[in-house]
């Protein structure tokens, strides 16, 4: 048996936690052999649902959980911990202006960005979940003094991975035949779902969609008018259906996130800090392909973009500058 992992979940009280907690503590996010110490974080009106959570996983008697501690101090749930996985964030309220959401999520992520850099192990790796997911990363990294931007992460793997569901449906294939595919840009509907590079079982994605479309020009045309707007407002379509927002899903692409970055991917998608790449501006929380040696993710760099995908990106990116800009404005940025 390995030594014990300490693991933070923020928000944990609620529905992505509820779906988060137990797969954490049977082992799916960091291997059988690897015993975790659960630390909840929670704000007081969420304290109580926390605790019931926690009373389950104790009911479940997971042999890799050491022990479960649920808090409302941040330095507590912070402490020591190798892994945070902000979940918890202000949702927007009715009238609620976009800036306002920014100014409210800033004061939960600075606040733990600043508690992590003080109180989390030498070690430790962060995983943004709770929307706006970039700005909120930025905002988290950029508060935690001493600590490299490149431990701060944000989910769009959801996004990646719904982008995989709807090329294995419209093709008849496996998810496991579908490789390269890359989200760029916001985890918001300016996100870029681009297939450019995606190859089933070999074969490039668009040749294998003309097949199925009767040519190329209709391939493109799914891509452009169905698969991009249906991976990009997915969130939306899952509420429209299930009544309340993705939540199982959005917790298996979390562990998914960490599990391959800590154990090694050859593609995939992340939003990770900017350092120029493809052109988007340094210190951006941008999603990438990324890939991983089990140290942490990189951009994958060199990929051609066409024109159609680079105004994407563009179009995208410039959502991720104006957030940088609005909190900026409110003074939460060094
Ligand atoms: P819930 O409203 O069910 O749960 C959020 C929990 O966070 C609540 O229990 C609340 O008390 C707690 N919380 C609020 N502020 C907190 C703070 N300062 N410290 C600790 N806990 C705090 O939302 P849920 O469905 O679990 O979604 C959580 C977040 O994930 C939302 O911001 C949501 O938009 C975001 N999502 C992000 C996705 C992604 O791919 N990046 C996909 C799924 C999801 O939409």
């Amino acid at each position: 048996m390995d030594a014990a992992t300490t693991v933070t979940v923020t928000g944990a009280g609620g529905q992505i936690g509820y779906a988060l907690l137990f797969r954490i503590a049977e082992g799916a996010m960091l291997g059988a052999s690897r015993p975790v110490r659960l630390r909840l974080l929670e704000i007081p009106q969420g304290v109580r649902a926390a605790e019931g959570a926690a009373l389950e996983l104790q009911d479940c008697a997971f042999p890799l959980l050491e022990s479960v501690e649920v808090t409302d101090d941040a330095a507590t749930a912070f402490d020591g911990a190798s892994l945070a996985l902000l979940v918890g964030a202000r949702p927007r309220s009715a009238g609620m202006e976009r800036a306002d959401l920014l100014a409210a999520n800033a004061g939960i992520f600075g606040p733990q960005g600043a508690a992590i850099a003080a109180n989390a192990a030498a070690d430790v790796r962060v995983l943004v979940v709770g929307n706006p997911a970039n700005t909120n990363a930025l905002i988290a990294a950029n508060a935690a003094a001493g600590l490299p931007a490149e431990r701060f992460t944000a989910l769009t793997r959801l996004d990646h991975d719904r982008a995989v569901g709807q090329l294995a449906a419209a093709l008849g294939v496996s998810v496991s035949e579908i490789e390269r595919v890359a989200i760029w840009g916001n985890h918001s509907a300016t996100q870029f779902p681009d297939v450019a590079h995606a190859t089933v079982s070999g074969r490039t994605v668009v040749d294998a969609l003309a097949d199925v479309f009767g040519g190329t020009g209709a391939a493109l045309a799914w891509l452009d008018e169905t698969f991009v707007p249906r991976v990009a407002r997915r969130g939306a379509e899952i509420i429209e259906v299930r009544g309340s927002s993705s939540a199982a899903s959005a917790a298996n692409a979390a562990i998914a996130h960490v599990r391959d970055g800590i154990g090694g991917v050859d593609w995939t998608s992340a939003a990770v800090v900017s350092r120029g790449e493809y052109g988007v501006p340094e210190g951006l929380m941008c999603s990438f392909p990324v890939t991983s040696e089990g140290t942490g993710y990189r951009v994958i760099e060199g990929l051609p973009l066409d024109d159609r995908g680079r105004a994407r990106l563009d179009a995208s990116v410039a959502e991720l500058v104006a957030e940088r800009a609005a909190v900026r404005e409110l003074g939460v940025l060094s």
